[in-house]
């Protein structure tokens, strides 16, 4: 079995969101489109509560896009964005929600952030994703969405960590910096990840 794995397709990486990411609606009819060729279809979703402390409002004197330590991991400090239960936090409408089958929420620990749909950025807490997959005799996992340098892939380098071949499926995901997406590309192949 083939999986298709939707990352964050929601209003706030979306032009005009909070976490814009350049040219985002653009791959809306793509995954629409590749739908079609998968046996399983599932989605992650970023869902964090107000105090995420991802978010460079909770720490006085700290702008988006800062570099901090957060409990002993790297932190990039983000504008806050899906908001559990906000607009920015919903889907796009445009997205076709109607194969889905399963939804994985993440980073709703406020003091860890959670890029890969697997886990936490610490690797302390499991989504069920993994679980779930395998259930489901799923040998292989294409994943697509936003934002393709960090949770497109942190989600297909954790499929591979846990044993899943894996691949990014290029034209169907953005950046929200092209530069850093190209060597975390290489990196990805290096571990044996496959580019689409
Ligand atoms: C994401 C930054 C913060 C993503 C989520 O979906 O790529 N990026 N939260
Ligand atoms: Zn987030």
């Amino acid at each position: 079995m083939k999986a298709l794995i939707i990352v964050d397709v929601q209003n706030d990486f979306l032009p005009e969101g909070s976490l814009a990411v350049s040219k985002g609606d653009e791959i809306i009819p793509i995954i629409n489109q590749l739908q079609k060729d998968y046996d399983l279809i599932v989605a992650t979703q970023d869902w964090h509560p107000a105090n995420h402390l991802s978010f460079a409002s909770q720490h006085e004197g700290k702008l988006p896009f800062e570099q901090i330590d957060l409990y002993g991991l790297d932190q990039v400090l983000w504008p806050d964005h899906c908001i559990q239960g906000s607009y920015g936090s919903e889907f796009s409408d445009e997205l076709d929600m109607n194969r889905v089958e399963a939804v994985f929420r993440k980073g709703m620990d406020p003091k860890i952030d959670s890029y890969s749909g697997f886990f936490d950025n610490g690797k302390r807490k499991d989504t069920g994703l993994g679980g779930y997959l395998r259930a489901r005799n799923v040998e292989e996992v294409h994943v697509c969405g936003l934002a393709a340098d960090f949770c497109v892939y942190f989600t297909a380098m954790d499929a591979l960590a846990v044993g899943f071949k894996s691949a990014i499926i290029s034209k169907a995901t953005k950046a929200i910096d092209k530069g850093a997406f190209m060597e975390k590309k290489n990196d990805f192949i290096q571990a044996g990840g496959i580019l689409l």
